[in-house]
C-alpha cells in the first residue's frame, strides 16, 4: 500500500457544522475512549477562528458538536495573544493528559499556546510557550533523556526553519536547535513547518512536516516526512526526498487559500495502518490512509 485519498473526500465541510462558519479545517486528531475525535479549527463569519470537536466511531463519518469547545475569549489570562483567533490545534497524549499546542493570533503575531485536558470537556489553558512569531508546534508523546521535547517554527526575519527544544516541566523551554531548513529551489524551498505530532517507531520518531514553494500567484503547500533518532531527536536520520501528499483534487486546489494541503493530525491504528486527516485549500477536512511501513520506506538516509 502507498497512500490512498478517501474517495468521498472531503469528510467534513462547513455544511456539516450545525452553526454558521466560513470553514472547518486543520484538525488535531486522537482516539479517545474508543472513538475518533477531531479537534477542528472553525473560522467564524467574522474571520476569527475557534475550535470545535467532531466525533466518529469509524474514523470516517464524523458528527460535529453543536457548540464550540474552545474560543479566543476563554483565554482570560492571555487574551491579548489570542484576540484574532486560535488556530491549528495539534494533540499529544503525554503522561495523564492530552496536550494541545496551537496558534494564538493577535496584533503581536502568532505565538504557540499550550492547553491540556483529560476529557475534552474541561480545558486547562497553560498559556504561551513561545514568543512571537512562532507556530506549528508539536510535543513528543514521552520524555526523552529526562526532558520533554517540542518542535516549532519560529520566524526570524526572512528565515522560517523548523527548530527543536526541550523543557524540564513543559512550560519553560530551552536548548534550541535548528532541526530542518527549507531546501532552496525545491517543493520546500520557501518555508517549512511541522504538521502532525511525532510517532514512535522501532526505527525512530516519524514526523510529518509541510513544505511551501511560493510563486507570484501564491503558495503551494505539500507534505513530507522525516525520521528522527529515538534518543537524540535533534538528529534527522531519514527524510523523504519528495512530497507524499499534495494538492490534486478540486477541493484541494480551490478554496479560501488555493493549492494547500495542510495537516495537523494522524491516527496510528494497532495494525500500523495510518489515518491522515488533512485539509484542502483551508476549507474542509479530508482523509488519506496509508501504513507506517510505507511512511518509513520514504525516509531515506541523509547525506550529512
Ligand atoms: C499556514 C497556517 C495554516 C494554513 C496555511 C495555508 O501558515 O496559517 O493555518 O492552513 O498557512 O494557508
Amino acid at each position: 500500500m502507498t497512500i490512498e485519498k478517501y474517495r468521498y473526500n472531503p469528510i467534513l465541510t462547513k455544511e456539516d457544522v450545525p452553526f454558521r462558519v466560513n470553514s472547518i479545517f486543520n484538525a488535531g486528531a486522537v482516539k479517545y475512549d474508543g472513538s475518533y475525535l477531531l479537534l477542528a479549527r472553525v473560522e467564524m463569519p467574522n474571520g476569527r477562528s475557534s475550535f470545535v470537536l467532531a466525533r466518529s466511531d469509524d474514523g470516517i463519518k464524523f458528527t460535529v458538536d453543536k457548540k464550540i469547545c474552545l474560543a479566543p475569549e476563554d483565554h482570560t489570562e492571555c487574551y491579548g495573544l489570542t484576540e484574532w483567533g486560535i488556530e491549528d490545534p495539534r494533540i499529544t497524549k503525554l503522561d495523564d493528559y492530552y496536550y494541545i499546542c496551537y496558534t494564538g493570533y493577535s496584533k503581536f503575531m502568532p505565538v504557540v499556546i499550550l492547553t491540556r485536558t483529560v476529557d475534552f470537556k474541561i480545558f486547562e489553558i497553560l498559556g504561551p510557550i513561545t514568543e512571537a512569531s512562532n507556530k506549528d508546534a508539536v510535543l513528543f508523546p514521552e520524555k526523552i533523556g529526562s526532558f520533554y521535547w517540542k518542535i516549532d517554527r519560529p520566524t526570524a526575519e526572512k528565515r522560517q526553519d523548523i527548530w527543536i527544544n526541550c523543557s524540564p516541566d513543559i512550560i519553560h523551554w530551552g536548548q534550541h536547535r535548528v532541526l530542518l531548513e527549507p531546501a532552496p529551489g525545491t517543493w520546500e524551498g520557501s518555508k517549512i513547518g511541522i504538521s502532525a505530532p511525532p510517532v514512535r517507531t522501532e526505527k525512530g520518531w516519524l514526523v510529518m512536516y509541510h513544505g511551501v514553494r511560493s510563486f507570484a500567484m501564491g503558495s503551494l503547500y505539500k507534505q513530507g516526512i522525516i525520521l528522527l533518532d529515538l534518543h537524540q531527536p535533534w538528529k534527522i536520520i531519514g527524510q523523504s526526498r519528495e512530497p507524499f501528499l499534495y494538492p490534486e483534487e478540486e477541493h484541494e486546489r480551490i478554496g479560501d487559500v488555493g493549492n494547500v494541503i495542510f495537516c495537523n493530525g494522524w491516527i496510528i491504528e494497532d495494525d500500523k495502518k495510518v489515518k491522515i486527516y488533512y485539509s484542502g485549500a483551508d476549507m474542509n477536512i479530508c482523509l488519506a490512509t496509508t501504513t507506517l511501513d510505507y511512511l518509513l520506506s520514504l525516509c531515506q538516509p541523509r547525506a550529512i
